[in-house]
């Protein structure tokens, strides 16, 4: 009997959200639901520990507001009035719809828009690639997440991948530089804990004292949008006083001459002025990077969501190579996603499309490609993604949901805000009702999800979804008929990756997590795959696109650094950041009453002096607001961060305190965020944002 055949049991799961452990799980089944989750305990990486969030999973999977069955609007966008159809209506007017919008402005008026809400293959980007692919429909850059950052680290390192969690364990010096790994990679706050219990230090650098900040052994705070600069300044530390590792230099890297006389300008104390970090704390650090061995940087995603983000990773992934520590144990991680590449031609099938040339939008510009992209977009499929309250300048977003002549179609398991702005509502699955492929950007192990319960009402996954839409278009390619297991093992099956050898679907189904072939690691210097083959701490490529060849700091479009306080006596002199918090993942789970309780409600943490300077006194309701929007929260008085900087954790969008009349609307971090693009990879600039505050009257 399948998991799915028997009522009760307890049966292995893969952890589905955008989080780098991707961990085994165990779903404990009563009566044909889900009563409990719990960690597998036989997973090599994960070991059995989830975090809070997915312990509570069971609330939201079989969550009373679970959207059940296909709906249409029967009210003003936005206003979450819907009538009940069926599958079937829902299919047909999508299909009409689709077909009249590609006779009457071409296919390319269709925009799928979607993110890794479920990070399996064949949900996340498998069945739907295909299907918008043979559409023609224009395509979109999955640039919100890490794009900036990634970028930047491959322009230094060329290949995608970095340490081993494994490896991080034997560090004696581990950074955690614009993460907060406590909140989000538990499994690598577990590691760098082991570390620091076998003597290693912890140094988190960070805008804000969080979570790690606090675990932290000294916790570095410094200027939003400094980190190149800092990064700069322990480089001439490393230089001047001898501290390089030349023979790895030569024998490693390209550019490390031009790159010594470059750094000279960074001197302690011009690094200081900019980032706020004392001059002797910068020489203290670079010595002990020096001095200890090995070393482990741990690169997070809050550093690179700013106008300078590709140039911040960039520089921060230059450390390792100049003091040796790739060929000491040492090294550093921004994402481990590569060692895992799957073979996308044969997971989404770009072949199938008619027009290989048509337009790529950035996810980034949503606002703009609703308001203003010409020739216009008249078609928005979203799934995976809740982009009226994670996408930048929100407002604006929204006003584009609302156009009339837009034609929305929102897969969800909710009817989250976006779902709001729907023309027709589509029920999804939970990934425990489905077959899936996971990889992680973290750990080395490759998972097989396959269903454990039966789909909640009429929910189907976003792989049956768009096999049914292929239908409905009269698309007849066998690639819309394959099953599931099918295309896992087709995507497995990828010649260029050799970290996969060996990695198969028999393995998966009786093995269920199946180790990466880490033998080719044992080259990875030889691997990488910059043009030269070689840490490029020069950058030809760089250069060509207009960028600076070698790290260079460059100020923020939007804010300030130490150097350049004349920005702060601007209308907005605050930079206002907004990372995730502890209980919700993005805006997931912000609508499940138990982990709304864990957090409580929306605060802005603000800085005693900065507090003081505006009367707001802790406690009280303070509207931030910019020109983009208003965000109205209660103030926490706080100095975990310099003064000048305000932090808000989480995106909040449904039932907390703040929810009342008197802030209906203004509930939204995003209302305040630039969708201006960062300098590398299209990559979102969330943190690049400056406000005011005043007391709410
Ligand atoms: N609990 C939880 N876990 C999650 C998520 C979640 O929402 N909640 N989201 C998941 C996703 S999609 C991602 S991408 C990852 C992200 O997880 P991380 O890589 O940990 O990155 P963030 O949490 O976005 O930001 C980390 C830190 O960057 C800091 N920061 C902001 N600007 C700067 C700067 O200029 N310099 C420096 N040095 N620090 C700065 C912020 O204060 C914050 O503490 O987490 C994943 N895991
Ligand atoms: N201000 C600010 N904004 C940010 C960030 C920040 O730090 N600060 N972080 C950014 C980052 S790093 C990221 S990655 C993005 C994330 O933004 P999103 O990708 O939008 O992530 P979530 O908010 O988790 O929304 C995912 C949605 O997918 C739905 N879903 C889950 N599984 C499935 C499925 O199988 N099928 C379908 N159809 N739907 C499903 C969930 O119900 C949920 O509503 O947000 C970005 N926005
Ligand atoms: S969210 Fe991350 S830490 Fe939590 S269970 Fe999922 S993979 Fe594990
Ligand atoms: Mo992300």
């Amino acid at each position: 009997m399948s998991m799915l055949e028997r009522s009760s049991g307890v049966f292995p799961a893969v952890c589905p959200l955008d989080c780098p452990d991707t961990c085994g799980l165990l779903l404990h089944k009563e009566e044909g639901k889900i009563v409990k989750v719990t960690g597998n305990p036989n997973h090599p990486a994960t070991k059995g520990a989830i975090c809070n969030k997915v312990r509570h999973m069971a609330d939201k999977v079989h969550h009373p507001e679970r959207l059940l069955y296909p709906m249409k609007r029967s009210g003003p966008k936005g206003s979450g009035e819907f009538v009940r159809i069926s599958w079937d209506e829902a299919l047909s007017e999508i299909g009409t719809k689709f077909r009249r919008l590609s006779a009457e402005h071409g296919s390319e008026s269709i925009l799928p828009y979607s993110f890794y809400g479920n990070m399996g293959a064949l949900n996340a980007e498998g069945m739907d690639r295909r299907f918008f692919g043979k559409l023609g429909a224009s395509k979109l850059a999955y640039t919100i997440c890490n794009s900036a950052g990634n970028a930047g680290w491959k322009y230094t390192m060329g290949f995608g991948g970095g340490s081993s969690p494994e490896d991080t364990r034997q560090a004696k010096l581990f950074i955690v530089w614009g993460g907060n790994i406590v909140s989000t990679s538990m499994h690598q706050a577990v590691l760098m804990e082991q570390a620091r219990k076998d003597g290693a230090t912890v140094v988190v650098i960070d805008v804000h004292k969080n979570l790690t900040g606090r675990r932290a052994d000294w916790f570095i705070p410094l200027y939003p949008g400094t980190d190149t600069a800092l990064a700069l300044g322990l480089m001439n530390v490393l230089f001047e006083r001898g501290l390089t590792d030349e023979e790895f230099l030569k024998q490693y890297t390209v550019g490390h001459e031009q790159l010594r006389e470059h750094v000279k300008t960074y001197t302690p104390e011009r690094v200081s002025r900019i980032t706020g970090v004392p001059a002797e704390d910068i020489v203290k650090l670079a010595l002990m990077y020096a001095e200890t061995s090995p070393s482990h940087i741990h690169i997070g995603n809050g550093l690179q969501h700013h106008d300078n983000g590709g140039m911040a990773v960039r520089t921060v992934s230059c450390l390792p190579a100049l003091t040796g520590q790739w060929s000491r144990g040492g090294g550093a991680f921004k994402s481990n996603g590569a060692y895992a590449s799957l073979n996308d031609e044969a997971l989404q099938r770009p072949d199938l499309r008619p027009n290989p040339g048509v337009r790529t939008l950035n996810m980034n510009k949503l606002a703009d490609t609703l308001l203003t992209l010409e020739p216009k977009v008249h078609g928005l499929f979203v799934f995976g993604s809740n982009p009226a309250v994670v996408a930048p300048e929100s407002d604006r977003v929204r006003e584009g949901l609302e156009r009339e002549d837009l034609f929305t179609v929102v897969h969800e398991l909710f009817l989250t805000d976006t779902a709001k702005y729907a023309d027709i509502v589509l029920p999804a699955t939970s990934s425990f009702e489905n077959t899936d492929l996971y990889t992680s950007y973290w750990h080395h192990y490759v998972q097989l999800q396959e269903p454990v319960i039966a789909p909640v009402g009429e929910s189907k996954s976003n792989f049956e979804l768009f096999t049914l839409l292929a239908q409905e278009m009269g698309f007849d390619e066998e690639a819309f008929r394959e099953d599931p297991k099918t295309v896992i093992a087709s995507a497995l099956d990828n010649s260029d990756n050799p970290y996969l050898n060996g990695v198969t679907l028999e393995r998966l189904e009786a093995e269920r997590f199946v180790s990466l072939d880490l033998a080719p690691k044992a080259s990875y210097l030889e691997r990488l795959t910059t043009p030269s083959g070689k840490i490029e701490l020069y950058s030809e490529q760089l250069s060509r696109m207009g960028l600076p060849p070698l790290p260079t700091y460059m100020p923020l479009v939007e804010g300030f650094d130490g150097e350049n306080k004349e920005q702060r006596k601007s209308d907005y002199p605050l930079m206002f950041i907004s990372p995730p918090n502890h209980n919700f993942l993005n805006s997931t789970f912000a609508n499940v009453e138990k982990h709304q309780s864990l957090e409580k409600e929306p605060l802005l943490q603000i800085h005693p002096q900065d507090a003081a300077e505006r009367q707001i006194i802790d406690g009280q309701m303070v509207e931030v607001y910019n020109a983009r929007g208003i965000y109205t929260l209660k103030a926490s008085v706080t100095d975990l961060m310099l003064p000048g900087t305000v932090v808000s954790q989480g995106l909040w969008w449904k039932g907390h305190l703040a929810d009342s009349k008197a802030v209906k609307g203004r509930r939204l971090a995003n209302a305040l965020t630039s969708s201006r693009i960062a300098d590398m990879g299209g990559g979102a600039t969330f943190f690049s944002t400056t406000v005011e505050i005043r007391v709410l009257n």
